[in-house]
């Protein structure tokens, strides 16, 4: 599938990450292996099961076996010269037999290697397994609550199993599944009405980029779309969305500039009445969630739409930036106290590693995540599909699960 690759190269930074680190958690199988066998009396609080211990006794076994029979062979070769000057056919059938022999060898020992390998690339899950995937998932991004839901859930149904890496990651990501999958969606578009959307965030998360990119879905979908620069703050913003607003191809409402944000959006949504829109999407500027001011001028803005119709704004929509990792958390909690959110855009999330910020988030506010950001052109944004990203993030095949 298309999107399926898309995805998996734009999330590479996040899932490599993953990759690598179960890799290494089950990998850890190899070397305390090896380091019980130099060490019989060692105490074996190592995660290896009796089973294994006992395969990988018997087949040092057969690789001891193997080279005393060898070493046999060359010590009779090395006293050739004498016997076969008595017995010329026996020292044929001799020299065909080591040949046979050394030709055999390397399929033999490629065998033992290959069978060691796929028992030491599995590991018996225990608590000292669990804490490293834990910590795995916190140094992803998905959060201290999050991934100890997460590993509890592994815990409960597979606590003793021996895992390989495959079945791991299977785990892993159906628990993410099962956070990212509850059915939120953000309110529809209604026909025959204006709907009204505000995008509001903290400075850089990729608003104004958003809005450019949603207008131009909303028009491909056969929505009559207007854009309003609610961002006066700085005069380079207004000029950001112009330039939006022709590559998408849709008109935008402006103020003068340092004017009162709440008045552009009222004038906004007299003209897209007036006009007959079907969406007007609203850009304001970035706001830390900790300054009052600004927010205090975003509660206005919210009045105000209010006033020309109580049920908007039908969709409050925070765009995040990946990047900011955990700080996410307190982002969506300040704005949706101030703006009463109804859905997320993350943004960024390819080329950074911290993609498992979109899990934490989506546990902890339970809003749905209505697209995401997957670079800086116009047709980087894609629907959110849980599956997929479950998938992708730790690094399966579209094909397993
Ligand atoms: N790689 C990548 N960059 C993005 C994405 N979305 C936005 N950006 C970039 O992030 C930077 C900030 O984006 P803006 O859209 O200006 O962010 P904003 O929230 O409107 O910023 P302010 O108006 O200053 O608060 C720009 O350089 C965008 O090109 C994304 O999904 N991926
Ligand atoms: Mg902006």
């Amino acid at each position: 599938m298309k999107f399926f690759r898309k995805l998996k190269e734009k999330l590479f930074s996040t899932s490599s990450k993953f990759n690598n680190g179960l890799e290494e958690i089950v990998d850890k199988q190899k070397d305390e292996i090896f380091n019980q066998d130099n060490n019989e009396n060692e105490d074996s609080n190592n995660h290896i099961s009796s089973n294994m211990k006992e395969d990988l006794r018997e087949q040092k076994k057969e690789i001891e076996t193997a080279s005393i029979k060898d070493e046999k062979r060359n010590k009779v070769t090395e006293k050739q010269p004498s016997f076969f000057e008595k017995n010329k056919k026996t020292n044929i059938e001799l020299d065909e037999k080591q040949k046979e022999t050394q030709e055999k060898k390397p399929s033999f020992f490629k065998k033992i290697i290959k069978s060691v390998e796929k028992v030491t690339k599995r590991r018996k899950l225990d608590d000292t397994m669990l804490t490293e995937i834990e910590d795995l998932l916190i140094s992803s991004d998905l959060g201290v609550a999050t991934s100890s839901f997460i590993v509890e859930k592994i815990k409960k149904e597979n606590f003793s199993k021996e895992l390989d890496i495959t079945q791991l990651k299977k785990l892993i990501s159906s628990a993410i599944y099962e956070i990212m999958n509850a059915p939120k969606t953000i309110t529809e578009i209604k026909n025959d009405q204006l709907n009204i959307w505000l995008f509001v965030g903290v400075n850089g998360s990729g608003k104004t980029t958003t809005i450019g990119k949603i207008a131009k879905q909303e028009k491909e979908n056969g929505n009559k779309v207007i854009l309003a620069a609610a961002d006066t703050f700085r005069a380079a913003a207004v000029e950001q969305l112009s330039i939006w607003s022709e590559r998408a191809g849709i008109p935008m409402i402006k103020g003068e500039e340092k004017s009162d944000p709440a008045s552009v959006v009222y004038k906004a949504i007299e003209e897209s009445k007036k006009g007959k829109y079907d969406l007007l999407l609203i850009d304001t500027a970035g706001r830390l969630q900790n300054k009052t001011d600004l927010m205090e001028e975003l509660e206005k803005i919210i009045r105000v739409i209010k006033k020309q119709d109580p049920t908007a704004p039908h969709n409050c929509i925070i765009v995040l930036d990946a990047t900011s990792g955990q700080n996410v958390n307190s982002q969506v909690e300040i704005f949706s106290k101030t703006a009463g959110l109804t859905g997320i855009v993350m943004t960024k999330l390819d080329g950074t590693a911290r993609g498992g910020v979109l899990v934490s988030v989506t546990n902890k506010f339970n809003l749905p995540i209505y697209r995401i950001g997957l670079g800086e052109k116009i047709d980087d944004l894609e629907i959110f599909d849980p599956k997929l990203f479950s998938k992708v993030i730790v690094g399966l095949d579209n094909d397993t699960i």
